[in-house]
This record gives C-alpha cells, sequence and structure tokens, in this order.
C-alpha cells in the first residue's frame, strides 16, 4: 500500500472531504453490541466548536460483560488454528486499507493529526495485522520437537494466556490501538481494549472492522472510558491472562502495583512508555542535514511522539551554525488545520496538555536561554496549539520529566567532555530513542553502543519507526521490551506448554497431534 502515491491525488482528497461534517456515535461493544451509558461530547483539538461526535463510556455492567464474554470465549479462541486467526487479520488489513479515508480522517478531527501523520496511523496500522499474522504461524502452526529420553516424543506448545487487557494511548488512536490488538488475538488470546478517552472513536471504527473481519465478537470487547474507571476495574480483574500498555511511566507503574495486588495468577504486563530522548551531534556532522531530522523529530505530530527528540547535545564548534540554521527552519514549518495537506504542526491533545506544556515553556525560559519560539498564526486560539519552542539550557537534570509536545532543548558540549554527555543521557533513566549525527562512524557506533536505549537512529531523524524494520520499544524507564513490530512481540503474549510422552506406552504408535486436537 502506498499510501503517499495515494495522498498525491485528487480523489483522496475528496474521499476525505466526504467525512468533514461527518458526526459519529461510539460507545462500549460487548459482545458486538453497541450500549449506550454516560455520553460525552468529542469536540476536535483543532477547534473545540467542531463536534466530532457523541461517545458512551463503559459502565459498570458493560465492564461485567465484556470480560466474562472473553473469559468464556479464550477456549475456543486459543483452540482455533493460528491459520484462521491469521486470515482474520488479514483479512482486518484489508478492511482498515478499504475504510482509509474514513480512518484518516478521524485521526484528523478526533487527535488533530496531520494528513501525513494519519496516512502513516492507517499503513502502521495494517502493516501490524499483516506482520503479526504471518509471525504468529511462524511460531505457533506446528510445535517444536525438542530433544528428549529414547522412547519419548517431546514438544513444546505455545498457546494465548487468556484475556489481554490492552491500553492504548491518544497518539497513535489507530497504529497502536490496532498494534496491542492485532498481536493478543494473532497468539490466542482474547481481548479487552480500552482505547485512550480522548480518542475513543477511531478505535470503536477499528473494532466494528475486526468484528466484519471475521473476529468473534467475544473475542476482541471494546470498553471506552477513564483510566480510574474503566482502567483500574479492567486491570485488577482476577480473570485477566496479561495487560499491554502504550501511555506514561506513572501509569504503567500503577497498573504493576494493581497487578501485583491481585490475589490470583502473576500475569505479564508490557509496557512502552515515556521518553526522555537525545541526539548527540558532533563536529563532523552535516549541518543542514542534522537540523532537517531535527526539525522533524522534534516539531511534527506536535511533537507528540514518544519517540520525539526531546534535548539536542551540540558540540560546541558546530553549534552556532546548527542554531543558526534551525532557527531559519522553524520558521518554514507551518501552524494550523490538521487537515490541510501542507499542515506539519497541529495542536495538542486536548487543554490540559496546552496548559502543562506552555507552563514548562514559561519555567524553561527562565531556566535557560529562549532560542525560538513560533508565532502561532489566527485561527489557532480556537483549539489547544502550543507554539514550537527551543531554548537551550545547561544540563539534562533540569528537565525532571518527559514534556511531551513540540519544545526542543539544546545542551551545548565539548568535545572532551563526550563521556559526560553520554552519562548525563544514561542518568534520565529513560532509554528509548537516540539519534547521532556524526561522519566519524566509529565514534557513532562508539555512542551507540554506550548510550541505553532500544532504539538508535545514526544520521537521519528518529521517529517514524516502521513495523519490522525498526521494531519499537525501550528499557529502563522507558519500558518493558518485546519490542512492537518486532520477530519477539508475541513471546509475551503466550504461555508455553510441553508435552512429553512417553510413545512407548502405546507401542509407540503416537502421532503428533495438537493440543487442540
Ligand atoms: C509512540 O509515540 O508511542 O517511531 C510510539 C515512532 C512510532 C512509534 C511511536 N512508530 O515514532
Amino acid at each position: 500500500l502506498n499510501m503517499n502515491i495515494i495522498s498525491e491525488s485528487e480523489p483522496f482528497f475528496a474521499a476525505l472531504d466526504k467525512f468533514k461534517d461527518t458526526n459519529w456515535s461510539a460507545g462500549p461493544l460487548v459482545n458486538g453490541e453497541l450500549l449506550t451509558g454516560e455520553t460525552h461530547e468529542v469536540v476536535s483539538p483543532f477547534d473545540t466548536s467542531k463536534v466530532v461526535g457523541k461517545l458512551a463510556f463503559a459502565n459498570n455492567q458493560a465492564i461485567e460483560q465484556a470480560l466474562s464474554g472473553a473469559d468464556a470465549a479464550f477456549s475456543s479462541w486459543c483452540n482455533t488454528p493460528v491459520e484462521t486467526r491469521a486470515n482474520a487479520l488479514q483479512k482486518l488489513a484489508d478492511l482498515l486499507e478499504e475504510n482509509r479515508e474514513e480512518l484518516i480522517a478521524l485521526c484528523t478531527r478526533e487527535a488533530g493529526k496531520s494528513i501525513q501523520d494519519g496516512i502513516d496511523e492507517v499503513r502502521e496500522a495494517v502493516d501490524f495485522c499483516r506482520y503479526y499474522a504471518v509471525q504468529a504461524k511462524k511460531m505457533m502452526a506446528q510445535p517444536e520437537l525438542l530433544p528428549g529420553p529414547t522412547g519419548e516424543l517431546n514438544e513444546l506448545f505455545l498457546q494465548g494466556r487468556g484475556i489481554f487487557v490492552c491500553i492504548s494511548p491518544w497518539n497513535f488512536p489507530l497504529a497502536i490501538f490496532i498494534g496491542q490488538v492485532a498481536a493478543a488475538l494473532a497468539a490466542g488470546n482474547t481481548v479487552v481494549a480500552k482505547p485512550a478517552e480522548q480518542t475513543s472513536i477511531v478505535g470503536f471504527r477499528a473494532v466494528q472492522l475486526a468484528h466484519q473481519a471475521g473476529i468473534p465478537k467475544e473475542v476482541l470487547q471494546f470498553l471506552p472510558g477513564t483510566g480510574a474507571t474503566v482502567g483500574a476495574a479492567i486491570t485488577s480483574d482476577e480473570r485477566i491472562g496479561g495487560v499491554c500498555f502504550t501511555g506514561s511511566t506513572g501509569t504503567a507503574k500503577l497498573i504493576n502495583r494493581t497487578l501485583a495486588n491481585r490475589e490470583g495468577a502473576i500475569i505479564p504486563l508490557i509496557a512502552e512508555t515515556g521518553g526522555q530522548n537525545a541526539m548527540v551531534v558532533d563536529s563532523t556532522s552535516q549541518p543542514e542535514q542534522v537540523v532537517n531530522d531535527v526539525v522533524s523529530s522534534s516539531f511534527t505530530s506536535a511533537g507528540q511522539r514518544c519517540s520525539a527528540l526531546r534535548v539536542l547535545f551540540l558540540q560546541e564548534d558546530i553549534a552556532d551554525r546548527v542554531l543558526d540554521v534551525m532557527q531559519g527552519a522553524m520558521e518554514e514549518l507551518s501552524i494550523g488545520d490538521p487537515s490541510f495537506v501542507k499542515t506539519d504542526v497541529g495542536p495538542v491533545i486536548d487543554a490540559t496538555a496546552q496548559a502543562n506544556l506552555n507552563a514548562h515553556i514559561d519555567h524553561i525560559k527562565q531556566v535557560g536561554t529562549l532560542l525560538k519560539q513560533l508565532e502561532l498564526p489566527a485561527g489557532t486560539e480556537k483549539g489547544h496549539f502550543v507554539a514550537p519552542t527551543a531554548v537551550e539550557i545547561d544540563s539534562i537534570k533540569v528537565l525532571e520529566k518527559e514534556h511531551f509536545g513540540p519544545i526542543l532543548h539544546v545542551i551545548r558540549y565539548k568535545a572532551a567532555d563526550l563521556n559526560k554527555v553520554i552519562d548525563e543521557i544514561n542518568s534520565t533513566g529513560f532509554g528509548l530513542t537516540l539519534g547521532i549525527h556524526s561522519r566519524n562512524e566509529g565514534h557513532a557506533l562508539e555512542v551507540a553502543a554506550k548510550v541505553n536505549v532500544g532504539n538508535v537512529y545514526i544520521n537521519r531523524n528518529q521517529i517514524g519507526a516502521v513495523v519490522g524494520v525498526q521494531p519499537f520499544g525501550g528499557q529502563g524507564l522507558s519500558g518493558t521490551g518485546p519490542k512492537a513490530g518486532g520477530p519477539h512481540y508475541l513471546t509475551r503474549f503466550v504461555t508455553e506448554k510441553t508435552r512429553t510422552n512417553n510413545i512407548t506406552a502405546i507401542g509407540g504408535n503416537a502421532t503428533l497431534l495438537s493440543l487442540g486436537d
């Protein structure tokens, strides 16, 4: 699927345009039925007078029905041949492609994402479905034959763990939502999915498409609502078999505590959380290329990616030149309506995010030196916009936490202090992405080896990991691994069962039966 070609064609825009006034109606999908409940109006972060639709949150009854439906459906889904599960995910990928205009329009209107970001969301969601379908077949179609004592047949089976709770973020409301769900389903789990409360409608449509693709309705349950209500109820339930979460480090720790406090089984948490991502630029690098990659890594998607660049370390010999070019490049950024194709920077997600980011900008301007703050154009006061800003600071320590928006912090360093830079980056405890710009390969590889992160990018930007190419995920405060979109991701969604069979007892005629047969 080449979305870039599609995006250049007029029929594509006409098709997107069809959804510009759609008023969606969404809510919990429990055993396939759309339930009612306390209803909220969903407005666009770009212009809060523009209604996107109505959303009902799941109440206690919906939560109970979803969990018991998913629990009852587990045995049959777990024993469904992996080929059948994989085919349903391939069909879901087809349906996501067929409905891409509506899904892109929803990413734009509900999440305030740019059209290019919306195109990328659909492509990534499709890639996740197809990738995990293929991986699951590779891992699970046949038991692995293990060596065993003479006369015994020794086999290793991988199976789903039970109900997987999937809790996803608003910054990738389709790609990460579907990525978690597809992985859990491919591996033979049933799913209770809770989308981010800000961006539930796009998840709702994706679940409808999944049911249309043949995922049984009891197998995939959808519960919109807040973390404090729905999130807390489903993670503390005794019936669940695992949790897959993407969001803040604080919430991941809260979930971990909730899981630890349950009476029942010890179950895995797969968490992908925040970052304090740095880029290290030495004096051998090429300033125009650096600036190109810095601007796209820091400011596109309004900086709302956990992969985004937050702290740029510039070797002092090249710093003035890079900052000069960067300030010019920032002025080229187009800020505004995300449904215009030329828009580079749209709004942030909501009023709380906007207020927190603006408070940080006010604070950091006092602590450091303002390099550049763009003017917000007329019209942006209707939504939750934050002006892209670059500030020079002395140390990464002044940041204390991740600031999830279009704010870049710059630190100069001396060549002799490179090891201190590496220590400073590692001292944050986060370990998600790292950018390096250098034309000294040995130097670049040394930095890559010494900084503790999940994804290193050399002489390029540091966002936009592609499924199967740059599996994504970090370490330390950034998450548990394994990496989404990588060959080991499904391993945490399954449990292992060995079967050792003394086949001499039945005359040596045992045949290879799968556990489900
Ligand atoms: C996130 O922001 O939660 O590499 C994940 C990227 C995306 C993943 C970001 N594929 O930018």
